[in-house]
């Protein structure tokens, strides 16, 4: 006989029991949502009824996908001089505990977000997703025999990828909506030096295509754009993709001299964290650039660099930048 538990398609645990007949199918509507369907048959025991709470418990964690990083100081910025003035100087920054997703977020994901609000574009006109650009991994499509409802729906295939073409507020929307929020750029990458010191890359100094997907392909990189997420070894942290595949969105606006000025205990960059938790981020200004972090499957290695900084309008979407949650952890 077999047990089965799935949480959100993605993940799947299956045990053999040698006396009763129990399965559970488990669909995550939303991030941490879960609905049960249960069967079971003749002989089941009791010991069976522990172990699905256990197994329960564990697809719960997963479901979450978080991983809390301690408070705690470290050193944020450039020390070996990779020319950009916008990573120096290194300075020593103090952050509150905080979760992090491990995995950038997926089409899978964006799309039960999507489908549970109803629309790709918020209110006041603000695009969150292009989905009608040619090669769109997500497009709305006719539900069948019911030719006037509409769902999202991933390009077959692509479903654990992480999405893209996603604007700052689609990434920010899609936080709120899952209970979270985006990382402020020194949460960031804290979380991608993963306890190291003066590291380049989240491993080390050194990487190769087998540690990440980036320009071309090699070793163990075989994409020659996205590649499902968690694809290569995480982090000392237990993070996945922190360099390459996508870039992440932040909250921070961007600012290239802020390490010159930037507050040593929880900095952000214009405006505070409650700012975006409270669901203001509509009202921030489309003409004000936003930083991402992380490189991507269309860069070339400096750019994977963990002390590196990039920017773009907040209503840009690009084919290689997509984003992950953050949430403070006294939440
Ligand atoms: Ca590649
Ligand atoms: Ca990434």
């Amino acid at each position: 006989m077999f047990l089965r538990l799935e949480v959100g398609g993605d993940f799947c645990l299956g045990i053999r029991f040698p006396l009763s007949a129990l399965e559970i199918t488990s669909v995550d509507e939303r991030s941490n949502g879960i609905i049960m369907r249960t069967m079971i048959s003749h002989n089941t025991h009791i010991f069976l009824t522990a172990v699905t709470l256990l197994l329960l418990n564990v697809s719960l964690a997963t479901a979450q996908q978080m991983i809390l990083i301690p408070a705690g100081s470290f050193d944020m910025g450039d020390r070996i001089d990779e020319i950009k003035k916008s990573e120096q100087p290194q300075h020593t920054v103090y952050l509150d505990a905080y979760y992090i997703d491990v995995h950038e977020i997926t089409n899978a994901e964006y799309v039960t977000f999507l489908n549970d609000v109803g629309n790709h574009v918020s209110s006041n006109g603000i695009t969150w997703i292009d989905i009608s650009s040619e090669g769109a991994l997500i497009e709305l499509t006719e539900v069948e025999e019911e030719e006037e409802e509409e769902i999202y729906q991933v390009t077959p295939g692509f479903e654990n990828h992480p999405v893209v073409k996603v604007s700052w507020y689609g990434a920010a929307v899609y936080a709120q909506w899952a209970g979270k929020r985006l990382p402020t750029e020194a949460e960031w990458e804290k979380a991608a030096r993963g306890g190291r010191i003066n590291n380049r890359y989240p491993w080390g100094d050194r990487i190769t295509y087998d540690h990440a997907n980036y320009r071309g392909t090699g070793g163990g990189d075989y994409w020659e754009t996205t590649s499902p997420v968690g694809s290569f070894p995480p982090n000392d942290y237990g993070l996945y993709d922190v360099a390459g595949n996508v870039w992440e969105w932040c909250i921070d606006q961007w600012d290239m001299d802020f390490y010159q000025t930037s507050p040593l205990t929880n900095p952000v960059s214009g405006g505070w964290i409650s700012f975006v938790e409270n669901s203001l981020f509509e009202e921030v200004d489309e003409n004000e650039n936003r930083v991402f972090r992380s490189g991507s499957w269309l860069n070339s290695l400096d750019s994977l660099r963990v002390a590196n900084r990039e920017n773009d309008l907040p209503t840009s979407m690009h084919f290689d930048l997509g984003f992950r949650c953050a949430k403070t952890a006294s939440q």
